[in-house]
């Protein structure tokens, strides 16, 4: 017989991105976390990661009192997400690199099927009233990058001639230097990203997409899956799928996991407990229909890893990152439903504050955009008092 716990608590964790991050080892232990969140971000994508560096990369975390035991991300190469090229030898590296991480105790593995572009933000240092700073997506701007910046062959022709020359105008108004800045903030800036691409490589990796549309996207993923699956269950790895961020299609590529409807078809196509989610409470929540706590009661066996943080929609498909108790997901609702998740399933679950804001110390640093310590460490705080607080009443 299972003897029931008293208080199952998350497995508390913070994301590391390894040695050249700002963000140290020492500070995500002095942060109170469990473990650490991480990759071999210095791989390229594609490649076995080796026993020996997982197990460097394990040493290292554990001087710090850490443990390593989930996984972000092991990313997803081009060709299996296409099907095509190298897609079967990337598969076979897949493999090979998901059983060294479990020789190595890794539990957890997090990955998106994204194509090209793992997250999009149009300001990386968008101002709030209190002076620190947010991420933001703005519908607008993202328009203006991919008609004039980009320059995608494509994006011209979604629009109406109306559409088109207010847009004209309102990019010839914007100053040389925050052109610049848009174009790298949308394509370059974001950490965990495959590579800062240029503009001619963005648009050749686009380009390789045009006959794949969503409904296919949607059977390499499941294909993918039915490879990767019988390994994870014979290793006991848990895989966890990223939801697309945002959670609509940008640069005219296929999305497939934005949706609660995204969520059951691939769940369902691939039934094993295994194929499960990362449950970002900010991605799904950037979407206005996604009901998050019913999604939360309903998938919660298939959540092997949550993502917390907020978002405040303040137009159609633009959101700004808000305070992790204040934005439109009920974060309140949220953690009770993981305790009781928790509680019936007799599991701790992983759980990471998402992006924080950049704000006090951190605002003068160079510190990965959404990943200074100390928004980070707000959030966990605002999240431990949550927990603890429903823990001690329910
Ligand atoms: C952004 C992250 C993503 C995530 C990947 C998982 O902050 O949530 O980069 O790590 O999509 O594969």
């Amino acid at each position: 017989m299972v003897r029931k716990m008293k208080y199952i608590r998350f497995n508390q964790q913070m994301r590391w991105f390894g040695p050249l991050d700002p963000v140290s080892l020492s500070d995500i232990a002095q942060a109170g976390c469990h473990g650490a969140v991480t990759a071999l971000h210095e791989l390229p994508i594609g490649a076995v990661w080796s026993r020996e560096a997982i197990q460097e990369r394990k040493s290292l975390i554990h001087t710090f009192g850490l443990k390593w035991t989930v996984v972000e991300s092991l990313p997803v190469h081009e060709d299996i997400k296409m099907r095509c090229g190298e897609f079967q030898q990337y598969i076979a590296n897949y493999l090979e690199s998901l059983r060294n991480l479990a020789n190595s105790g890794i539990e957890v593995v997090t990955y998106n099927f994204m194509p090209v572009f793992d997250w999009v933000r149009t300001d990386i240092a968008y101002l709030l009233p209190n002076q620190s700073e947010a991420l933001l997506y703005d519908q607008e701007k993202y328009e203006l990058a991919d008609l004039f910046l980009l320059e995608r062959p494509g994006a011209r022709a979604e629009k109406e001639k109306v559409q088109l020359e207010r847009l004209q105008e309102q990019f010839d108004l914007i100053p040389e230097e925050e052109k610049q800045a848009l174009f790298s903030c949308v394509f370059q800036a974001l950490p965990g990203s495959s590579t800062a691409l240029r503009k001619d490589q963005v648009l050749a990796a686009i380009a390789q997409y045009e006959h794949i549309d969503a409904e296919g996207l949607r059977d390499n993923l499941v294909a993918f899956l039915e490879a990767i699956v019988p390994v994870a269950e014979e290793m006991g790895i848990q895989l966890a799928i990223h939801p697309d961020d945002p959670p609509f299609p940008v640069f005219g590529l296929p999305r497939i996991m934005s949706t609660e409807a995204d969520v059951r078809q691939i769940m369902s196509r691939v039934p094993s407990p295994v194929n499960g989610l990362c449950f970002c409470t900010g991605s799904f929540g950037a979407h206005p229909q996604n009901d998050l706590v019913k999604m939360l009661r309903k998938w919660g066996s298939r959540i092997h890893f949550f993502h917390l943080r907020n978002t405040k929609r303040d137009g159609p498909n633009r959101f700004w990152e808000a305070s992790l108790l204040e934005g439109d997901v009920d974060m309140y609702k949220i953690v009770k439903g993981a305790i009781e998740l928790m509680h019936q399933e007799q599991r701790s679950i992983p759980m990471r504050p998402d992006h924080g804001h950049k704000m006090l110390d951190d605002l003068g640093k160079d510190v990965y955009p959404g990943y200074g310590a100390i928004g980070r460490l707000k959030s966990l705080a605002e999240l431990r008092g949550l927990e603890f607080a429903i823990s001690r009443t329910r």
